[in-house]
């Protein structure tokens, strides 16, 4: 029989600059987020480059008052309709939410010494409807955007000047929200900076000469990053005493195509790579191996006298990870064909199933995640996002048959429970997304992860109402018996 433990906090997650809109409401600023443009007809290979944002999709962004091609600026509407979206998270069951909060609703620009009251109070209401509902906030200070502000006046978090602003921000969050928050991350896949600098650090790499200063860029900004996440676990702690502070990392496992030492060596490679992100979070220094890689590329990264002190002395309690596919590499991989959708790309695995946006989807690479992580840092962790985007129908009789997705989570489900026999302390689950909501890397709507349905396409047209999916009564089972009905 399946088992997993008491308390085990199941969920959802959602962020706020996918679902929120209202960009400019209550005093809220511009962020990274309210420039993404959805562009219509782009094929799935295509994906990819809609991640990057020129500083003249930023000036054109800025001068846009018509948010018909920014849906990001729309989300689903949570900002008015949280409560109605909580009362549904209630009624499947829910013991915790995954939310971000929009930096820019309390520092619009980032950088004003006094926080806007009004983005307080709208957060301070949606924490406590969530604690009236008995359900678990778990709070991410920042996924996938900051004030647009920054990036144009310094140039995002390449300047050190960031790290206080956002120091300033947290502290800010954990007092006002201290008695409704216990759980909360950093940085949203901090890993991400190399995938898509714009949204996560507030590069434009075109700003930089060639390739290279672009990257020794990104190394610089990441190492604010990392800074600022572990001043932030200490504020956490000294403010909110009981509280816990997690990294979040998007978990990429890589397998060699063979048994080749050579594909091996290169999956290693991939692993290690990115393992450097919770290492440095976790363990609390950098691996060697990147220091080896800055003096070999010439890369001059600034770091404070206490920087790394500060690092190795404040770590996190638990590491939470997103998890959608694994990844294969192949010294052949030039001869293979590729798979990899909007979130990277690889060889193709023939042994997995590909989602419609060529993700490779692979249930029991979760269980050997959770294994590798657990045995790896002895921390408890946390999966906050995993789940599947598909282009849902509504039938003619408004209902949606998503069997594809309640068979996805239920493979998955089992391998978590199986990875729990073998020992792996694993703290919670929030689905990717509990209810549909913007796709992150193709500002869609037509990519859909929820229980719950949002009536909305991708140009904003629609009534924006919420309904039920099939997965959605197939989901408070599964949480009502924790697991056991699997
Ligand atoms: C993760 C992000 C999420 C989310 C998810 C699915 O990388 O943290 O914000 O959106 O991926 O990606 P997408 O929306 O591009 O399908």
């Amino acid at each position: 029989m399946i088992k997993f433990p008491e308390g085990f906090l199941w969920g959802g997650a959602v962020a706020a600059n996918q679902c929120e809109g209202a960009w400019n409401i209550d005093g809220k600023g511009m962020s990274v987020a309210d420039v993404a443009m959805y562009k219509p007809n782009v094929d799935v290979k295509d994906y990819v480059s809609q991640w990057h944002v020129s500083q003249k999709n930023v000036d054109e962004a800025m001068k846009a008052t018509d948010d018909t091609y920014y849906p990001k600026r729309r989300g689903i509407d949570f900002y008015h309709r949280y409560k109605e979206d909580i009362a549904l998270f209630e009624e499947m069951g829910f013991k915790t939410l995954r939310v971000s909060i929009a930096w820019t609703r309390l520092f619009p620009n980032g950088n004003e010494t006094e926080p806007n009251e009004k983005g307080i109070e709208y957060y301070k209401d949606l924490f406590k409807t969530l604690r009236k509902a008995n359900i678990e906030p778990l709070v991410t200070l920042s996924h996938y955007e900051m004030p647009l502000y920054l990036v144009n006046h310094y140039d995002g978090w390449v300047n050190r000047e960031v790290v206080d602003f956002f120091v300033r921000y947290a502290k800010v969050c954990f007092e006002s929200f201290k008695d409704e928050v216990k759980y909360w991350l950093t940085f949203n896949e901090i890993d991400s900076v190399f995938r898509h600098a714009f949204t996560t650090i507030g590069v434009l790499e075109e700003k930089y000469e060639n390739k290279e200063k672009a990257e020794e860029a990104i190394y610089q900004a990441l190492h604010h990053q990392f800074v600022a996440s572990s001043i932030a676990t200490k504020l956490c702690h000294e403010i909110i005493p009981g509280s816990q502070m997690g990294c979040m990392v998007t978990k990429t496992l890589t397998y060699p195509e063979t048994c080749n030492p050579e594909d091996i060596y290169l999956a290693q490679k991939d692993n290690r790579v990115n393992s450097f992100y919770t290492d440095v979070q976790v363990l609390g220094f950098y691996p060697t191996f990147i220091f080896k890689e800055w003096k070999r590329k010439g890369f001059d990264i600034k770091m404070e006298k206490d920087d790394l002190d500060i690092i190795q002395k404040y770590t996190v309690d638990f590491i939470s990870f997103s998890y959608y596919m694994s990844m294969v590499q192949s010294i052949n991989a030039e001869q293979r064909e590729k798979v990899g959708g909007n979130l990277t790309t690889g060889v193709k695995n023939p042994y997995l199933h590909i989602s419609e946006w060529g993700w490779q989807v692979d249930p029991v690479g979760l269980k050997i995640s959770l294994i590798d992580l657990y045995d790896r840092y002895h921390k408890p962790l946390w999966i906050v996002e995993n789940g599947i985007g598909s282009k849902d129908v509504v039938e003619e009789n408004g209902t949606i048959q998503d069997d594809y997705r309640i068979e996805y989570f239920r493979n998955h489900f089992k391998q978590i429970a199986l990875a729990i026999d073998e020992g792996v302390e694993c703290m919670g689950y929030t689905s990717w997304a509990c209810i549909d909501l913007v796709s992150a890397s193709t500002s869609q709507m037509t990519k859909r992860y929820g229980f719950i349905y949002v009536d909305a396409d991708d140009l904003g047209n629609g009534t924006y109402n919420r309904f039920k999916k099939k997965s959605f009564d197939w989901y408070k089972k599964v949480i009502a018996t924790n697991g056991e009905c699997l």
